[in-house]
């Protein structure tokens, strides 16, 4: 089951390593058939190649847009060989067997993210390239495929390491991958589709990314792991430009993208803020007149956990900023750009990296979020609510104060961003206390409260910060007793959605504490 390979049919974009690559496969004898650009790039680098108009006898026509969709191309790719019927079908047209299939597809992908026009955008839509990609990953059992630059090498290692000869284990391999990557091709075209007709449904897109980058291994260490990009026009971890800083961890990835989400919500034209965290959950964040500011406080929340955290920031970093989060030690820092003088400091300080990009993602957008369940993928839009646009409703004999009403709504804007149950103490545009992940939501209010005593205690002041401050649920309280646990930490007003058959309970208990009490109507669950 080894393939000799002595043909083969090489059709890419991304010229990437082609040269180095194809000389290779000449000097071992292998003949060279291209489509027209790999094949002036072919011959411009002294190699004899066939071009693939010439195996067709039919000129590329259409732009290009039919070029290699011929029977003399495909069959070459699907014929069964030891199938005495292929044979002679061969044989009567005069179809010659590829070996080896070397493809990278029109960068329909990149022309997206780039955000190219709409026609230019369509005509990159590869039709040939994955047809080709699929037929010779179909016939694996006589033909090898490669579909990515990152994978030359290994075939070129194979290929000497067994006198020109793929193995059939090698190429079931590489079809794995071929598949997968057509695959991810076609969703990025079916969500640019989506994208272009405004549809948020997920049931009307799809989901599959292009493989980024292997991770050195999952969330945890007998744990492998790998990063793929969809291709979703949206500034974040997946397309930062890391300045500097050993690679970041599967870990690292998902806790930068809650960050940067988190502290997104911010408008940074209106406030500097800061976002803190730890296992995908705030463990501080806050506004501020500067970024050292908002910094300074956002730490001032929880300064245990915030050792070993990521730190995003919705401003460009600055020398200030940048000088207090190089005291702490920390993972990440994401942040929309950085001065140099910044830069100089963080560069100070090997291991931590530093990723950059040009915008914020915008809260408001629509997008997608996805999740495996054994067996099948849960996919939804993503939980693009925010705060100012929903109808806030009073609900108790007391209204909140203006300065009440400015951190109820900073807490629910957290809020969103917390695993559930959360509970969100703030008090003068920081977090005070945040509760996360508990399955009742008492749980959560007792454990915001007590990490509000404990920073306290640190701090060496007189009483938690809890007391005086307002609290956000991320959902109704079921029961007043949450409520009153608030009350007790010190709360004087509450932010949740409403909704609760006990509404009234939870209103009355607010009344007779004398707490102000504002219903969002919307929740914020995050699992
Ligand atoms: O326009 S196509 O959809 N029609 C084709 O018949 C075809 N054959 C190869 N795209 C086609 N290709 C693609 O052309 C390959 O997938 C590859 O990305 C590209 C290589 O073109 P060139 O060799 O001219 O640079």
């Amino acid at each position: 089951d080894r393939v000799l390979v002595r043909r083969a049919l090489i059709s890419v974009s991304d010229k990437t390593g082609l040269v180095a690559f194809a000389t290779d496969l000449f000097h071992r004898g292998v003949q060279l058939v291209s489509t027209g650009g790999t094949a002036k790039a072919l011959a411009q680098a002294g190699l004899t190649v066939t071009d693939v108009s010439d195996v067709t006898g039919f000129p590329e026509i259409m732009d290009g847009r039919v070029k290699t969709l011929h029977p003399l191309v495909h069959g070459g790719l699907l014929a069964v060989r030891d199938d005495p019927e292929h044979a002679e079908a061969m044989e009567t047209h005069g179809i010659r067997p590829f070996d080896l299939v070397v493809i990278n597809l029109y960068p329909f992908e990149e022309v997206r993210q780039a955000g190219g026009d709409y026609p230019h955008t369509v005509e990159n839509i590869d039709i040939g390239g994955p047809a080709m990609v699929r037929a010779a990953a179909k016939n694996h059992a006589y033909v090898a495929v490669v579909t990515d630059p990152h994978d030359y090498e290994s075939v070129k290692l194979a290929l000497e390491a067994d006198a020109g000869h793929l193995s059939y284990e090698f190429r079931k391999r590489l079809a794995a991958k071929a598949f997968g990557r057509t695959a991810a091709y076609d969703a990025a075209i079916s969500n640019w589709f989506a994208e272009t007709l405004g549809i948020e449904h997920p049931g009307w897109r799809s989901v599959a990314g292009r493989l980024a980058e292997v991770t050195r291994y999952g969330e945890n260490p007998h744990q492998q792991a790998a990063f793929y990009v969809t291709g979703e026009r949206r500034p974040g971890v997946a397309t930062a430009r890391q300045v500097q800083g050993k690679q970041l961890s599967y870990n690292n990835i998902n806790d930068t993208d809650a960050a940067f989400e988190l502290v997104a919500e911010f408008d940074p034209a209106r406030t500097a803020a800061v976002a803190i965290i730890k296992h995908a959950n705030p463990c501080g964040v806050a506004e501020g007149t500067s970024l050292k500011e908002a910094y300074l406080k956002a730490l001032a929340c929880d300064p245990v956990s915030a050792f070993g955290g990521i730190v995003a920031l919705n401003r460009p970093l600055d020398a200030e900023a940048a000088e207090e989060i190089a005291r702490v030690f920390t993972e990440v820092i994401i942040a929309p750009g950085a001065t140099p003088e910044a830069e100089a400091i963080i560069a100070a300080k090997k291991n931590l990296r530093l990723l950059l990009t040009d915008d914020l993602p915008n809260p408001r957008a629509p997008g997608l979020t996805a999740k495996t369940v054994s067996g099948g993928l849960l996919v939804q839009s993503r939980d693009n609510g925010v705060v100012d646009d929903l109808d806030l409703k009073v609900v108790t004999r007391r209204a909140p104060s203006a300065a009440e009403l400015a951190d109820l709504k900073f807490a629910f804007r957290v809020a969103k961003h917390v695993k559930s149950n959360a509970i969100v103490y703030a008090r003068g545009a920081a977090t005070v206390g945040i509760g996360a992940g508990q399955m009742s939501r008492v749980d959560s209010s007792r454990i915001a409260a007590r990490k509000a005593e404990d920073a306290a205690e640190a701090a060496g002041s007189a009483e938690p910060a809890t007391k005086g401050s307002v609290v956000a649920s991320d959902a109704f309280f079921p029961f007043a007793d949450g409520l009153l646990s608030a009350v007790a930490a010190g709360a004087t007003a509450v932010i949740q959605p409403g909704g609760s058959m006990r509404d009234q309970d939870v209103i009355d208990a607010a009344d007779e504490a004398g707490i102000a009490m504002v219903f969002t109507g919307m929740r914020h669950f995050r699992h």
